[in-house]
């Protein structure tokens, strides 16, 4: 029998030391705005991607000059908490070295964009001195690891955060080459260079580690690798059930790829946590498919081997038994607008960010706004998973002040929204994405506007519903989990999904395959009539769906 060979990023890792490569010389060559292939692939551990404006891509091919090359960097900030001096600082870089603003992600950090290379060192030496960092941002690694971020509960926030901090240290890379490269650090030799949890050729794929804390699930726990959902009673936390294998990436065409929700395994008190958390990475470094990377996330590796295979493997690894998973009950997904009282007397404000772009433009000067606001707030910024920001922990003296700014730069645009605006995420897409087949964030407003004004004819203008557009299958505004969702497939056509719960448990199915505007309105004008007239009091969207069978409830695939 033949074995296939390991993936060519397998063999670029091996030979990168640490994840040097040859990154660090090639940002001195002038002759380029790119670096070479194999050190892209490294660059994202550091985390930053080369990409090139798709915009202009076609005009500077006719005119014989390299693509426009730029990097996007992203910030590692678990939790998506950020101080207000942190704040100003990762602001003032944006200014200064990037062109679209500060980009709130899907999972809750800072992204830039168009940062050219000859910034970059600079750039991560800026993070560094907002006492933040970008390493395992991207890349096979652990990466940034999220967090419910429910602003009326804040001594739950407090008690999951310190979790989510443990971690994303615990799975930090140890390599010096990040400081090494960018931070000017004493170059050391390789074998004083070492990595306890990954080894030399770190995990098979990227992991994503989240916390839910019920009813909210805020941050699509099922759709991470590893997905915690926080068991706490009268103000203690008690454990964490284990949910294992989510994942929402998928390649059109190719039905052996596809999203899927995390199996849940046990529970476990969180004393066991980071050996059960280790368990789980280390057996999908080692048994991880390493061949091809489209199989290589570890829902493919809990589905080749089994779930009941792998729950006896983390107890054997980790010495810990996963004990029965505990009751919990999700109610709802998205967040909370406006101002709501934490139990400690402290307030939070949650803002609508659409996208999750603050970028000076268009009349609206939402990334001076929150400047301005940052200035001021003695609390701290949460970001959420859905791209939207809360200013947390502010002393009731200190609204008037905030609302103030708020109103001032056009942030307060939660006052007025419809109920599916309050619940949308666009994923970034065109033009910096490289992978992306359609227009998403640039879209969104379109179509936001156009199922409005639908919605607002059946007299549904404020039923909450969860969308989701992603620019391609790969799913990064988890469009599988979405009441509706549109999966791009070319420049103007979509896939369309629906039926997914308001909760984040069940996925929606492909309802009509790549398809232009004309027809996505069409369908869920039709089906919209029918919510409208035929819905049981409370029932969500995708739940009506599939009760009455305008959709079945399965396992969709791709
Ligand atoms: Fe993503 C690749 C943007 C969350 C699944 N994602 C990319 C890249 C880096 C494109 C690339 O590889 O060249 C995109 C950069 C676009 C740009 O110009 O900025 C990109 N992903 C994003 C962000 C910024 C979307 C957003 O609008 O906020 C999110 C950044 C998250 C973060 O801060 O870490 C983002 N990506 C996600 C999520 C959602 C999540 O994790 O909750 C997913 C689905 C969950 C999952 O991982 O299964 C996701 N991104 C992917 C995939 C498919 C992975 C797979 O298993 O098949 C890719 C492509 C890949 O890895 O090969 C991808
Ligand atoms: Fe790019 Fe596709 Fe992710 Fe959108 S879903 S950011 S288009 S990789």
């Amino acid at each position: 029998m033949s074995i296939s060979p390991l993936s060519p990023l397998e063999d670029i890792k091996a030979a990168s030391n640490f994840l040097r490569g040859t990154i660090a010389r090639e940002l001195e060559n002038p002759v380029t705005g790119a670096i070479p292939e194999s050190d892209t692939k490294l660059l994202k551990f550091h985390g930053s991607y080369m990409q090139d404006d798709r915009d202009i891509r076609e005009e500077r091919r006719k005119q014989k000059l390299e693509p426009a090359y730029a990097f996007m960097v992203r910030a590692r900030l678990p939790g998506g908490v950020v101080s207000p001096a942190q704040w100003l600082a990762l602001d003032a870089l944006a200014s200064r070295y990037a062109t679209r603003g500060l980009r709130i992600t899907t999972r809750q950090t800072f992204q830039w964009h168009g940062i050219v290379k000859r910034d970059l060192r600079a750039f991560m030496q800026g993070i560094r001195d907002a006492r933040a960092t970008t390493i395992a941002a991207c890349g096979d690694v652990n990466r940034q690891v999220v967090s419910a971020v429910n602003p009326h509960l804040s001594s739950q926030h407090a008690l999951v955060q310190e979790w989510v901090l443990r971690l994303s240290n615990h799975f930090l890379p140890r390599t010096r080459a990040y400081a090494e490269i960018w931070l000017g650090g004493e170059q050391v030799s390789e074998a004083l260079d070492e990595e306890p949890i990954y080894g030399a050729t770190y995990l098979p794929r990227k992991f994503k580690i989240g916390i839910a804390i019920p009813p909210t699930n805020d941050c699509d726990v099922f759709a991470n690798d590893l997905g915690l959902i926080a068991i706490i009673e009268g103000g203690a936390l008690l454990g964490f059930n284990v949910a294992v294998g989510g994942g929402m990436g998928a390649t059109a065409g190719d039905p052996t790829t596809y999203p899927r929700l995390g199996s849940l395994m046990g529970f476990v008190a969180p004393d066991d946590l980071i050996a059960v958390a280790e368990a789980v990475v280390t057996l999908q470094r080692d048994h991880g498919n390493r061949q091809a990377r489209q199989h290589a996330r570890l829902k493919y590796t809990v589905d080749r081997l089994g779930v009941d295979w792998f729950r006896e493997q983390i107890q054997a690894r980790s010495g810990r038994t996963l004990h029965a998973p505990r009751p919990y009950r999700f109610e709802r997904n998205g967040d909370r607008y406006g101002w709501s009282q934490g139990e400690d007397g402290r307030w939070h404000l949650g803002l609508y960010i659409a996208s999750g772009r603050l970028w000076d433009r268009e009349g609206l000067r939402l990334q001076t706004g929150m400047r301005e606001i940052a200035r001021i707030l003695k609390g701290e910024f949460r970001m959420t998973c859905n791209q939207n920001l809360v200013i947390a922990n502010v002393d009731e003296a200190d609204r008037p002040a905030i609302d103030a700014l708020v109103e001032d730069y056009g942030l307060d645009g939660y006052r007025e929204q419809s109920g599916i605006r309050r619940h949308h995420i666009a994923c970034v897409a065109l033009p910096t994405c490289g992978l992306a087949m359609a227009e998403s964030e640039r879209y969104a407003p379109v179509l936001l506007a156009k199922l409005e004004a639908l919605l607002e004819k059946h007299g549904l203008a404020d039923a909450p519903i969860l969308l989701r557009i992603s620019g391609c299958p790969n799913g990064c505004s988890r469009p599988y989990l979405g009441e509706i969702a549109l999966v791009g497939r070319a420049l103007g056509r979509y896939d369309l999904r629906l039926g997914a719960d308001f909760t984040g448990e069940r996925m929606n199915v492909l309802y009509r395959e790549n398809i232009d505007e004309a027809a996505i309105l069409s369908s869920l004008d039709a089906v919209f009539e029918q919510y409208a007239a035929r819905r049981e009091s409370g029932e969500g969207f995708g739940d009506f769906l599939v009760r009455t069978q305008a959709i079945t409830a399965h396992t969709p695939t791709v």
